[in-house]
């Protein structure tokens, strides 16, 4: 048998056996969600035939011509029965795309459909987009809000790095053919982090946004946003409103962002949200939750202290390492959340809660007393009303 033959039984072998392999549950865990042994998606899922020209006469080497080298912030939805996931994409050569993968169960078997994402551009092209937040809209739609970066066409001669993120908006019925809208237009310099919320707020469209100064840099800016839209067309948010801050000596220190559509339970408003800090070793991104108020939107009613997910073990180590990031996040029918996060802009991983381990998380947790006395006060309650228990 040629090399070329030989390889490529090998290679899609090892690509059959990645794809068929089975999840299992990390026990015991922490009580609020279930980690799993294996990422969902990485860059190895990838078809071969996206990687490889598999003519033997024009690739006799059996190289690869387009190398992918990560999947990971993906954005999730239930759709006609099977759990798909929009993975932000990368090449070797940095460009994101969005590609979707399904699952026949949400925590395993995940295969990418044969096409990547074909998504229009306007008429100020995309150079690079990314970490798309789907949401079902009460308007029968399907949105896919995404950053659209371009490079900052004020840069000085020689600056070949500043750029200006902004939020594209495309929509879809079927999740195959994608309209694209006019990217949102806000007081912000900078956007990202964009998400539609579910519903019509006074008939209106509502979206959380994440205001910025910079591309990297929050400035005044960083927190939550939240803000109207009278149409999705040309969507204009004319005021935003910050939600939830970014705070002094928290695990949102730097700025924060909104994960995935916030879920309407009885309670209020589920939230899945990342934070950042700055360390000596580089930005550090964990997840975080809360919960806002059914009739006030911008109103935080709950919000444990502290992280929800940091990275953890392989989860630290990858392009940038030390990060969490999600958005994307599916309820299911029996109250299952999946919760779809990736690490260190790598790979994607999921975890499984319910939604009523997820409104007790998010109920009883103590909140960040913002000092460490108080830390320490809301440790010895705990402590105390267990040893009442145990020596009882
Ligand atoms: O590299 C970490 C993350 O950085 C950005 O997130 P944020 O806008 O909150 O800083 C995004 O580029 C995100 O994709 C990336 O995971």
């Amino acid at each position: 048998m040629s090399v070329f033959k030989t390889r490529l039984k090998q290679l899609e072998e090892e690509h059959r056996q990645l794809l068929d392999l089975k999840n299992q549950i990390i026990w015991p865990g922490n009580g609020i969600y279930d980690r799993f042994v294996h990422p969902v998606l990485t860059a190895a899922h990838a078809p071969i035939f996206w990687e490889y020209d598999l003519n033997p006469d024009t690739n006799p080497f059996l190289m690869k011509r387009f190398e992918i080298n990560a999947t990971f912030n993906a954005g999730a939805i239930k759709h006609d029965g099977k759990y798909l996931v929009v993975a932000r994409v990368e090449g070797s050569d940095r460009k994101s795309f969005f590609a979707i993968a399904e699952s026949p169960n949400g925590v395993d078997n995940f295969k990418f459909w044969d096409h990547p994402v074909v998504l229009p551009e306007n008429d100020e092209p995309d150079v690079n987009v990314y970490d798309m937040r789907l949401t079902k809209h009460d308007d029968g739609f399907i949105y896919g809000l995404f950053c659209t970066e371009r490079k900052d066409p004020n840069a000085k001669q020689g600056d070949e790095s500043s750029a200006i993120a902004r939020c594209g908006i495309a929509r879809t019925i079927d999740l195959k053919t994608w309209i694209r809208l006019a990217d949102l237009v806000t007081p912000s310099p900078q956007q990202r982090n964009v998400v539609l919320h579910p519903e019509f707020v006074n008939g209106k469209y509502a979206f959380y946004t994440r205001p910025q100064d910079g591309f990297i840099e929050p400035g005044s800016g960083g927190g939550i946003g939240f803000g109207y839209s009278e149409t999705i067309d040309n969507a204009v948010v004319e005021k935003e409103y910050i939600v939830d801050q970014k705070h002094y000596h928290t695990v949102y220190e730097v700025k924060n962002g909104q994960g995935p559509a916030p879920i309407k339970t009885e309670k209020g408003w589920l939230h899945l949200a990342h934070g950042v800090r700055n360390t000596a070793s580089g930005l550090r991104y964990v997840l975080y939750m809360f919960m806002t108020d059914l009739h006030d939107l911008t109103k935080v009613s709950c919000k444990p202290g502290g992280y929800f997910i940091a990275p953890e073990g392989e989860e630290r180590i990858g392009d940038v390492s030390n990060i969490t990031f999600s958005n994307g996040w599916i309820l299911d029918d029996d109250g299952t959340v999946f919760i779809y996060y990736a690490s260190s802009d790598t790979r994607l991983h999921v975890a499984t809660s319910s939604l009523e381990q997820l409104l007790d998380y998010v109920t009883n947790t103590p909140a960040d007393g913002l000092r460490s006395a108080a830390s320490v006060e809301t440790l010895i309650t705990i402590i105390d009303k267990n040893l009442t228990l145990i020596r009882k």
